[in-house]
């Protein structure tokens, strides 16, 4: 009920407004309004209003977001916050939604964004080291910072104001890299504490992974497993914050997925909580979306955290999403004593541990964990026996009844679909322009050496051609070039033909090519198309970090010509994206070929039209028969593609690109992509629909809480534990917004074998399994089977420990 709490406090804040909400903290949890706070917080990157309320609903009390700088200032002094970039709106819906919000400053983000967040014109301040105790960067550190604060002030967006925001974050992670700075370092981090906290704001700042932020800073954890791994608030005044808990991890081209199971998820932050006094955690991330345009950092893909419990549609993600919401309920269950209780620790085993908050008024939460990663055990605990499957931890909010087991998840696991909608396989459909490779002559910028490529593009473009030609005695089909790059995708042109492609990895960032080439007798001209897939985002003197071309040599007979110092000409981005083809009125500025009559060759610019698929399921575009490029819809990027850059699995790290519907006009809208690769076929884009087609629950006997399952003096009946929060093990199923369950696809109470993903009837099966669950869950939009021998008209098998799966599809 610490619920009704909640919304009763914040109705209260709300109608304050103006009054202003007092922020401060001490060595146990931040403190709002005198109330101290357990605090569970989403971090996400523009949420839309219905992501807002899924993450409410989910059981997040703060929305937490980075600003990012290079959206915000793309010229010095030129501020943009517009659109997407309307943070004041953002945080306004956040406050019409009853929630708070942490604003993460930094300026410096680093988040797999590009850059870091830091516009690149900051580079080219005369004298600037980034990030340390450097005049030019504080001074536009300074002036960034100071804009963004006094624009949520002018709006009344700080907690003391009346507004949602009840924490800022200045820097991110800096640890990791001052002692590259040396003594730049420290007098860096005490003057960005102190340039904050001047900013009088009215709430508390944090400082990430900075073990010894200056007071009043509150220095917090980053990472997976801070239940383990945080030395602890580097004051006792200050309170136990874990600003990034990443829920997976992100991804990058050529990489697997990573999984983080909603169990590891739960288990670490309980443990932060039990173990450390934690008093506020956030999700890394809890909706992450998409990095549109060219804004993910090096090799970093297109969809940012599409394993977070809201993925990248914004569609909830379950088990995960579902079994954080139970954790984050039994949790605030046992809010009085873990915010004002007295904590103990005691040993239930080698490797159990208890730890108890024992409040006034004899109010007492407990976490049992069991740290063992194998072995289910027994412990004993105030006399009575628990069950603990391996790895996990048991709260008793009230140290009594098990709420929650972070190893037993009884919340459906969701099935996500894409199915096509719309096909672009006639060759009618299409039209090609194919891009001009750039000649040495027709170059704007000549140099006598290989420029780095960062500094030369300005991040304008992706795109950047070296060219040169050379004179060559005889012809000579034998010759082979030698290309070394540091940045990342390398396409190579010899007398206007294409001769070969090479890239790195996120990993191995230099990378070779080495090609065959027949050079003419006479003049030949060398055209190189470098092409950078993201700006690093990290690392200490991020402002010395270069790309590009490293060396280039032509081997002829026994000679090698080395042109790594030569006659140059370059050309930043491409034709196309000089006249912005990718937009209703750039198309129109150049003659479109018909599909195919320039034949199979990389660097084709492809468009078409389309009308938006009816109803409102999330689209995306399958980009599988695709290589490496960009793609626009009515002028939007929609992002970076890479599908021809296979994992370890060889499969695409991802085929899915998302189209938001707001992207989009009922008619004929324009899509533009342009393709590196000779292989890119658009013939096989669809545009598909995404939605949750299947929901499947699976619970046993053992999700009972233990004191009813294990001891025997201790047995209640039924009836007394429904009262027990209702915890009897059931299944719950829920189809999304708009669909109902249209079928069974599996149904067994009784020992059926198996998970989600594939099971089949085991030697006891309840015969009815099929017709009772038919009749509570056909044509509904949520249905409630309990197990229990009752429901299912008997007891198929006694004395059998049994199991209920039910998997059913949603239309
Ligand atoms: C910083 O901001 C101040 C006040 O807005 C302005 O006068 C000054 O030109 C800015 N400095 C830089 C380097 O942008
Ligand atoms: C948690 O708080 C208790 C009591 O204030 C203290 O004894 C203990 O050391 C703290 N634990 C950590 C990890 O900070
Ligand atoms: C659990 O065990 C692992 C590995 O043995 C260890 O690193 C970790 O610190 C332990 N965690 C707890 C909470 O005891
Ligand atoms: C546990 O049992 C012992 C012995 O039966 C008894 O003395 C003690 O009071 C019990 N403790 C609790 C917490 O019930
Ligand atoms: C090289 O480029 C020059 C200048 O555009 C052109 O005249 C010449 O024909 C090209 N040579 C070859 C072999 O393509
Ligand atoms: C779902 O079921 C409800 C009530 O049972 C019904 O009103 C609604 O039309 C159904 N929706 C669909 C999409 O079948
Ligand atoms: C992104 C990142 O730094 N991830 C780290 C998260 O934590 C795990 C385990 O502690 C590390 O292995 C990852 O590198």
């Amino acid at each position: 009920m610490q619920f009704l709490c909640w919304f009763a406090l914040l109705t209260a804040a709300i109608v304050a407004i103006g009054v202003g909400a007092d922020v401060t903290y001490d060595g146990r949890s931040l403190i709002i309004n005198g109330k101290r706070q357990i605090l569970f917080s989403g971090e996400d990157l523009f949420m839309w209003p219905s992501l807002i309320s899924k993450a409410k609903e989910g059981g997040i009390d703060v929305i937490q977001t980075y600003v990012f700088w290079n959206l915000h200032e793309p010229q010095p002094g030129q501020y943009d916050f517009s659109g997407r970039r309307d943070i004041v709106s953002f945080m306004k819906e956040i406050h019409a939604q009853g929630l708070y919000a942490c604003l993460r400053i930094g300026p410096y983000i680093e988040s797999e964004w590009t850059y870091g967040g830091l516009p690149y014109w900051l580079h080219d301040v005369p004298g600037v080291v980034f990030r340390s105790d450097n005049e030019p960067f504080k001074i536009h550190m300074q002036n960034f910072t100071t804009q963004i604060v006094n624009l949520m002030k002018s709006e009344r967006l700080y907690a003391s104001q009346g507004g949602p925001i009840i924490l800022s974050q200045i820097e991110n992670e800096y640890k990791n890299v001052e002692a590259a700075f040396h003594e730049k370092g420290p007098p860096y981090v005490l003057w960005a504490a102190q340039m904050a906290v001047g900013l009088q704001t009215g709430v508390p700042w944090v400082m990430c992974k900075q073990d010894d932020a200056p007071d009043p800073v509150i220095n917090a954890c980053n990472g997976m497993r801070c239940g383990e791994t945080f030395a602890g608030p580097n004051s006792p005044n200050k309170p136990s914050i874990w600003t990034e808990n990443w829920t997976s991890q992100y991804q990058v081209f050529g990489e697997d997925t990573y999984m983080r199971s909603a169990e590891d998820i739960a288990f670490h932050v309980a443990l932060f909580i039990a173990a450390k006094n934690g008093s506020y955690v956030n999700y890394y991330m809890y909706h992450g979306g998409t990095n549109f345009d060219r804004t993910a950092s090096e090799y970093v893909l297109t969809a940012y955290y599409d394993q977070a419990p809201l993925d990248e549609y914004g569609l909830i993600r379950q088990p995960k999403w579902g079994h954080l919401k139970e954790l984050h309920a039994a949790i605030k269950l046992g809010s009085d004593p873990l915010l004002s209780g007295e904590f103990n620790t005691f040993s239930l085993g080698q490797l159990q541990q208890a730890y108890v908050f024992k409040g006034k008024s004899e109010k007492c939460a407990a976490f049992l964990v069991n740290n063992d990663s194998r072995k289910d055990v027994v412990v004993l605990f105030q006399n009575v026996s628990y069950e603990l499957p391996p790895k996990s931890i048991s709260i008793l909010p009230d140290c009594k009844i098990v709420a929650f087991n972070t190893a037993k998840v009884s919340t459906q696991i969701s099935t996500r679909s894409m199915e096509p909608s719309q096909k672009f396989n006639s060759p009618q459909k299409w039209e090609e322009f194919k891009e001009v490779i750039a000649d040495f002559d027709e170059t704007p910028l000549k140099a006598n050496t290989l420029l780095d490529q960062m500094s030369t593009t300005k991040d304008a473009s992706d795109y950047l051609w070296y060219a040169f030609r050379f004179q060559q005695d005889s012809s000579n089909a034998q010759s082979v070039l030698n290309v070394n790059s540091i940045g990342h995708v390398l396409h190579a042109f010899v007398n206007g033909v294409f001769v070969g492609s090479a890239h790195g990895s996120h990993e191995s960032k230099n990378f070779a090519l080495q090609n065959a080439v027949s050079l003419n007798k006479g003049m030949n001209n060398v055209s190189l198309l470098s092409v950078m897939v993201g700006l690093p985002d990290s690392g200490a003197y991020l402002e010395r970090k270069v790309s590009g071309l490293r060396r280039v040599t032509i081997q002829s007979g026994g000679e090698v010509k080395d042109f790594t110092k030569y006659s140059w000409g370059y050309q930043v981005g491409l034709l196309g994206e000089k006249l912005q083809i990718y937009t209703d009125s750039g198309s129109s500025k150049l003659k479109w070929s018909t599909f195919g009559s320039s034949g199979h060759q990389p660097l084709k610019w492809y468009k078409t039209m389309f009308d938006a698929p009816p109803g409102s399921d999330p689209l995306a575009l399958n980009l599988g028969s695709m290589g490496k490029g960009e793609a626009w819809v009515n002028g939007q990027s929609i992002g970076r593609y890479w599908v021809s850059f296979h994992t370890s699995k060889g499969s695409p790290s991802q085929t899915w690109y998302n189209v938001p519907r707001s992207f989009l006009k009922p008619t004929g809208n324009l899509l533009v992509l342009i393709e590196e690769e000779e292989n890119g076929n658009p013939l096989g884009i669809s545009i598909d629909t995404i939605s949750i087609t299947k929901v499947c629950g699976h619970v046993s006997n053992s999700h009972l809480p233990p004191v009813l399952s294990w001891v025997g003096q201790n047995y209640q009946s039924d009836k007394e534990s429904k009262q027990h929060h209702g915890r009897r093990p059931k299944v719950q199923l829920r189809c999304p917004l708009q669909k109902n369950i249209s079928k069974i696809l599996f149904s067994s109470f009784g020992t059926p074998f198996g998970d989600c993903e594939s099971y089949a009837v085991g030697s006891c099966h309840s015969s009815n399994s099929r017709a009772i669950v038919e009749k509570a869950c056909l044509g509904k939009k949520t249905c409630t089977i309990p197990l229990s021998n009752q429901n299912f008209g008997g007891d198929p098998c006694p004395g059998i420990r049994k199991a209920l799966l039910v998997d059913a599809q949603c239309t």
